[in-house]
């Protein structure tokens, strides 16, 4: 079986993730020559995607962008009051309409179990649990499992760092992709960190993505134009860890983070939009339908990823491929939707596909909301191109490192610096 490295690019990475799953599907099968055409032509055609994206700045569009402050009926929106009432549910609610889809709160029971399948690759420092948390709705169950690692040293409660993963399952026991996962150094920090896995949720395909929660739990979405797809189905996954967090008092969900990285980015965007015990919210080199503008058409756009991805989006976001404009949102309004809690952004120099400056110039905007609905002292009086260091600010933050696209150590330790500077300043 193929081990993860830490090192793989965009090309790489899908046809690996390829591979994977049809080295799983084909286990016992001499691979067919069609199936290394099939993959030639899936890298082929992801190579003509990037290489036909605009990385112009002279042809990226004027940014004519809709206001987060002015609701629907065209008013103001300056208070808190107005913000929670009016103009946050209604943005959210138009994310759900047309970008990610539903993401059904209701369920029977839910229920949490420990198992005992995997090697702890770090017995001398930390403590593995290895959760099944089974949710049941109208008669039908289905079971995901989050893995969790606790300091051994230390008592409880203990700040949470949880990790939305989607990279190849390494099939071989081994739960930890060193670097993309920095648990030991996490552990060493004092805190607690899980994962889970997309595929326990909902599989990345686009022929099995109801293979997961939507077949079994929410069937009723697969039929609805703003229904559920894969990351609405990874952003519910995030907020069942968060109710066996909220259970267990060895976990201080006051100091939970959320991290996700790329395609989990995004989804870790949408969760900590929609569920407000994420204290934090790490999104690392999300790109389009994360972090960066849309309306940027810089790199990825939403034509691209609707037809390369369509088991991400909700269909309803199909209507806006080459139609940026028509948008009724932009992602600089899913940033705003974090406050009044924290939020960082970050992005690779070299991920160009991801539209750094769109990522930046996103939170740069986005959190307005923070000086002007909660009247704090947030800004990035920085243009993209003078940045030199990481922001680390109360509520909003952002850096970008030289490299590919990638989670890494480097990226981790910025991301726990802020998480520390709000936990420790502002709870
Ligand atoms: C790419 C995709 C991006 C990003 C990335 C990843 O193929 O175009 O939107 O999600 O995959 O998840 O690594």
């Amino acid at each position: 079986m193929l081990k993860p490295s830490n090192s793989l690019d965009f090309n790489k990475l899908l046809l690996h993730q390829r591979y994977i799953w049809m080295y799983t599907s084909v286990t016992h099968m001499t691979v067919k020559p069609y199936l290394i055409i099939f993959l030639l032509f899936v890298n082929y055609s992801f190579s003509m995607a990037q290489h036909n994206a605009n990385y112009e700045e002279s042809k990226v569009p004027d940014l004519i962008l809709p206001d987060p402050f002015v609701s629907l009926k065209g008013k103001l929106i300056s208070t808190q009051l107005d913000w929670e009432e009016i103009r946050r549910p209604e943005i959210l609610n138009l994310f759900r309409e047309n970008v990610y889809g539903n993401i059904p709160a209701d369920f029977d029971t839910i229920s949490f179990s420990e198992v005992q399948e995997s090697e702890n690759p770090y017995p001398e420092k930390a403590i593995l649990k290895e959760v099944n948390i089974a949710v049941v709705r109208n008669g039908k169950s289905h079971t995901m499992r989050l893995n969790v690692f606790l300091p051994k040293s230390k008592k409880g409660p203990f700040p949470i760092f949880l990790l939305i993963n989607h990279r190849p399952n390494p099939g071989n026991g081994e739960l930890v992709e060193e670097g993309y996962w920095s648990v030991a150094e996490l552990i060493d920090r004092g805190y607690a960190t899980a994962s889970f896995h997309g595929e326990t949720v909902a599989p990345d395909d686009a022929e099995r993505y109801s293979e997961g929660i939507l077949n079994t739990l929410y069937p009723e979405e697969l039929t609805k134009d703003d229904g559920m797809k894969t990351l609405g189905a990874w952003a519910w996954g995030a907020m069942r860890a968060m109710d066996y967090f909220e259970q267990d008092s060895l976990f201080d969900t006051k100091k939970s983070a959320l991290v996700g990285h790329s395609r989990s980015g995004k989804a870790t965007l949408w969760a900590a939009a929609n569920d407000k015990r994420w204290a934090v919210a790490f999104p690392n080199e999300s790109g389009c339908g994360g972090a960066a503008i849309s309306r940027r058409k810089y790199g990825e756009t939403i034509a691209q990823i609707n037809s390369r991805f369509p088991h991400w989006f909700a269909e309803n976001f199909t209507a806006f491929n080459d139609q940026e404009e028509t948008l009724p949102v932009d992602q600089h309004m899913l940033a705003s939707l974090i406050a009044p809690r924290a939020l960082y952004f970050a992005s690779a120099r070299e991920d160009q596909w991801a539209d750094p400056k769109g990522e930046y110039i996103s939170i740069q905007l986005g959190s307005k909301v923070y000086s002007e609905i909660y009247g704090q002292n947030v800004n990035f009086p920085l243009a993209f191109e003078e940045l030199d260091s990481p922001i680390i600010q109360p509520l909003a933050g952002y850096h970008i490192r030289e490299g590919k696209h990638n989670l890494t150590w480097e990226d981790w330790q910025h991301f726990i610096d802020f998480a520390e500077l709000q936990w420790n300043q502002f709870r």
